[in-house]
């Protein structure tokens, strides 16, 4: 089919952005994460991904198989001397309990998954659907997502995820920077920014692990030093808060998504969520160029764009769905009424949730870099992302 140079010119754009996929299933040989439209230029320190997938892998509540592996990821391609050259990254985390070729087939479809939908659609197995819906995927988003950060850290902008509720025990944070939230979620075994509520979280979580249950919770993830103009106000699949909603959406369990305010602004008036605009001149040379918000309700975005405060997300992850304890199913070979299947799973991962939604954020923030910045080099980058600043201000 003949195309018109638009088309073209649309199918290049999306040919070049920094995107990834993943591959893997929960228990085959690994998990292998594809970033494509990387610059050239980024150091890489590849601890800093594994630092990540250990982060990923621990939290209170987490079940038998994280005992099992030891996460670490191979970069495969696209670094030489420890430095990108612009050419696609492969990231490779094995398996250590690889053993799909010998694992039945389940029959009891359980509620909350995608074992029921999935095998009607595939006309498969239960098996099949599990092992490729399984949260075991998100190590291979987490390596994309610590990966693609090392854009942005050398340019000021930080990402932070952290758990401000677990079940119905609310852990709102404290005011403090980024740099000390950090601390106190690093310290906290909850992955919350206030470690002296964690006995009281894990003695919710050791009784919800006897009754045979599972809980949820709620995550923030913060990205600070953004600048101006992420994103745009001019096309709906390219506006930022859009894009980061779906990354968020698109992780395993998630079922909300809100920026800022979020669901609360649509309860008070347009006075009360709406974040004044000021100007202090002696904050010209940070990416706010001066313009200061007393309140930042909308969450570091307005129209689709980054306007240059704090980008804060929150979301919502539903209980896991493996049930010790589990539900009504039907058993798919007799159709009679039966429970649910049981496999080994966690009784809470909002944990390493949190370390999961950073890390997909930050790859979302770095794409948004790129599109506005270039990608071609990191040099390239830092060069434009000043220019940039320096216009804006003067404009
Ligand atoms: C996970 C590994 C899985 C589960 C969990 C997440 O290991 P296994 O199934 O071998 O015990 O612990 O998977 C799910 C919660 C799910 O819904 O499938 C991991 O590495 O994150």
């Amino acid at each position: 089919m003949r195309q018109t140079g638009l088309e073209n010119a649309c199918i290049l754009r999306n040919r070049n952005m920094l995107r990834y996929t993943t591959a893997g299933e929960s228990h085959g040989r690994g998990l292998v994460a594809l970033v494509d439209g990387f610059p050239a230029g980024v150091p890489i320190d590849s601890e800093r991904i594994d630092a990540e997938l250990r982060r990923r892998q621990g939290g209170y509540g987490r079940g038998g198989r994280q005992a099992i592996e030891a996460d670490h990821a191979e970069v495969l391609t696209g670094i030489r001397h420890g430095v990108s050259i612009g050419s696609p990254i492969a990231l490779l985390i094995p398996n250590r309990d690889y053993k799909i070729e010998q694992m039945e087939d389940l029959d009891r479809p359980r509620p909350g998954h995608g074992d029921l939908s999935g095998s009607k659609k595939y006309l498969g197995s239960i098996r099949d659907i599990l092992e490729r819906a399984s949260a075991r995927e998100t190590a291979a988003r987490v390596a994309a997502g610590a990966l693609a950060r090392q854009i942005f850290e050398p340019l000021g902008m930080t990402a932070l995820g952290y758990v401000v509720e677990l079940g119905p025990i609310a852990i709102q944070p404290k005011p403090g920077t980024l740099d000390e939230h950090r601390a106190l979620r690093d310290a906290s075994e909850i992955y919350s920014l206030d470690p002296s509520k964690d006995d009281q979280v894990k003695r919710l979580i050791d009784t919800c692990r006897e009754d045979g249950d599972t809980l949820g919770g709620v995550i923030e993830v913060r990205v600070e030093g953004v600048p101006f103009g992420l994103g745009t106000h001019a096309q709906w699949d390219q506006k930022l808060d859009g894009r980061l909603a779906q990354a968020v959406m698109a992780v395993q369990a998630i079922k909300g998504v809100e920026i800022g305010l979020g669901f609360e602004s649509a309860r008070l008036r347009g006075s009360q969520v709406h974040d004044p605009i000021h100007f202090d001149p002696t904050r010209q040379d940070s990416p706010t160029l001066g313009f200061t918000r007393p309140t930042n309700h909308a969450g570091g975005l307005e129209a689709g764009m980054s306007n240059s405060q704090p980008i804060v997300l929150r979301a919502a992850k539903k209980p896991i769905a493996t049930l010790a304890r589990p539900l009504e199913s039907v058993n798919l070979k007799t159709k009679q009424p039966e429970t649910a299947s049981y496999e080994r799973s966690d009784v809470c991962a909002v944990p390493a949730a949190s370390v999961v939604l950073e890390n997909v954020v930050a790859f979302e923030m770095a794409r948004a870099v790129t599109e506005k910045f270039g990608n071609d080099s990191l040099g390239e980058i830092q060069a434009r992302w000043k220019l940039f600043c320096e216009t804006a201000s003067r404009h």
